[in-house]
């Protein structure tokens, strides 16, 4: 056989798998921002530039597993990879059972599966990836398209004769630099663009530019990074973007890291490069009221920036202490402000019933909102997530019901014994619903209109709707 012909026989297949399907929920219909997943691009990418031949479905926009079945039979692969959220569970579990009857490897990598290993082996999945999946994934290729089973590659969890073998622990990788762009072909791209177009007329697109986060939120979530932290070059972000722009028509990016602007020098480069490269792009990312310095923020605006998603959580000092938030009150002043000043859109993230948490904490919040009247919000009901600090300190609270599944939509269900029942949280809730709905209509109706609605509604809450939500208990506050 040509040397040529032998290496594509034993080029390894995999087909990679989104199973997020964004039609199946109407909430998430409305809510969720449609960006393909980075995770699987990357992975991709990566592959694909070591020689193993690779293909995707992306469920994002199907509405049954027709194009899995269809992609399955047209060229049977090696291996399925399946990108794991907890929302996707079932449908993962669907997915491997699939990759199964087509005679495939079925490996789960991602978010969910890698806080909960052991419950995706038991559901049907041969091997799962608990963390960056790049090079793991290319060895676990090759070694499966040559029929050497599983072994113990560094990095997997495989489930071998009924137990669970753990090849050894792998290293992050060191320069990020060293990832090719994004394999965006591998999804329909015009699709997630058009729908952005529809909605806000802008093609917006994410991108990526650091891994991991150093900070330690105890309710945060972080299981396949961890707290290390990786950033690519200022240049190689610039180049994704210049892509972006030349090939798909970009305008718009969001910036999809935990921390956007840890590294100030990084900032200060990326800032200079994105003047000189004038690629006309507005952005929006995720920061720390700690980061965000005044003269930041106008630096970040002149080259684009157009809104930030700002951590707030909670208006009360006691509370950011004891989240291990690592922010002072008077950042989030100081934030809020210089954001209005620059004229940034402002999206705030705050949280009821952490533990601890006193109607009064509750109150200051709800008066920092008021002062500060961000153009959007999120205001949910604190998820003990399995693997954190706070889910280790509820866990023998836990009230056994299931989450609501989004969190723009909902964090509307309290999952563990807290200070107050859960209709009180969803009291409050409404509140800071109430006060958005004025600052919104703030051009509409008189300010003494809004200032009495305001008064009646807090002598409402507060003669009322408190003392009978939460009945004879002064809360737990522990
Ligand atoms: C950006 C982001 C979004 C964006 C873009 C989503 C997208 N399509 O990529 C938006 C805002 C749209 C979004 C929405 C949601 N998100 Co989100 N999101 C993130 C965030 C901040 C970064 C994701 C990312 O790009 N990571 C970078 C890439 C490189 O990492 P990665 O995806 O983990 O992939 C690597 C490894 O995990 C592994 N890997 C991943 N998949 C696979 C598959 C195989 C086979 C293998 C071997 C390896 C492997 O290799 C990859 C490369 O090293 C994460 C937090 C985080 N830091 O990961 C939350 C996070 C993933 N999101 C989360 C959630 C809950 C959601 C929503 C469900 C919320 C909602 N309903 O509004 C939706 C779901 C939408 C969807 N399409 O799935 C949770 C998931 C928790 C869970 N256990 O399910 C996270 C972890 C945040 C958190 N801590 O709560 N999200
Ligand atoms: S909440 Fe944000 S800042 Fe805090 S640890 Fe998680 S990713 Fe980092």
């Amino acid at each position: 056989m040509p040397e040529s012909l032998a290496a594509a026989a034993l080029a390894p297949r995999v087909l990679l798998v989104d199973p997020y399907m964004s039609r199946s929920d109407p909430m998430e219909r409305k809510f969720v921002e449609l960006y393909p997943s980075l995770g699987l691009l990357t992975l991709g990418a990566y592959l694909r530039s070591n020689g193993v031949e690779v293909s995707m479905v992306d469920l994002t926009f199907a509405r049954d597993l027709t194009s899995l079945t269809r992609a399955l039979r047209t060229r049977p692969p090696h291996l399925v990879g399946v990108h794991t959220k907890t929302l996707t569970f079932e449908r993962s579990v669907e997915i491997a059972q699939k990759a199964h009857e087509a005679g495939a490897f079925a490996i789960a990598g991602g978010p969910d599966s890698a806080t909960r290993i052991e419950t995706y082996l038991d559901a049907g999945f041969d091997a799962v990836v608990p963390a960056e999946g790049e090079v793991t994934l290319l060895e676990l290729a090759r070694q499966l398209a040559s029929g050497r089973g599983f072994g113990a590659v560094p990095g997997v969890v495989a489930r071998t004769e009924g137990k669970s073998v753990r090849g050894a622990h792998r290293p992050f990788l060191k320069d990020l630099d060293l990832l090719p762009l994004p394999a965006w072909d591998l999804v329909d791209m015009d699709r997630y663009l058009g729908e952005w177009e529809k909605r806000t007329g802008e093609r917006r697109a994410a991108v990526l530019t650091s891994r991991g986060c150093p900070f330690d939120c105890s309710w945060c979530s972080k299981p396949t990074f961890g707290r290390t932290f990786r950033q690519q070059s200022p240049a190689r972000v610039v180049e994704e973007l210049r892509a972006l722009k030349e090939r798909f028509h970009v305008t718009y990016v969001r910036f999809c890291d935990d921390v956007f602007g840890i590294s100030r020098p990084w900032i200060d480069e990326l800032t200079d490069r994105l003047s000189d490269a004038d690629l006309g792009l507005q952005f929006e990312c995720l920061a720390r009221v700690d980061l965000l310095k005044p003269d930041l923020l106008h630096q970040l605006r002149e080259v684009g920036l157009a809104r930030v998603y700002v951590g707030v959580e909670s208006g009360s000092q006691k509370m950011l202490d004891l989240m291990n938030r690592g922010t002072k009150l008077h950042q989030v002043e100081r934030t809020a402000q210089a954001l209005r000043d620059e004229g940034i859109r402002q999206f705030w993230f705050l949280m009821l019933g952490y533990p601890g948490e006193t109607v009064e904490d509750i109150e200051a919040t709800l008066q920092l909102f008021r002062r500060f009247s961000p153009e959007e919000y999120s205001v949910s009901i604190a998820v003990p997530i399995p693997g954190t600090r706070f889910h280790q300190t509820v866990k023998d609270r836990l009230l056994g019901r299931k989450r609501s599944p989004t969190r723009g939509s909902g964090g509307r269900t309290l999952l563990y014994e807290a200070t107050y029942p859960q209709n009180l949280y969803r009291w409050e809730q409404a509140r800071f619903g109430l006060d958005a709905a004025l600052g919104r209509a703030r051009d509409r109706i008189s300010p003494e209109l809004a200032t009495h609605v305001v008064r009646v509604a807090d002598g409402f809450h507060e003669r009322v709707a408190r003392p009978l939500l939460i009945g004879k208990n002064p809360g737990r506050t522990h």
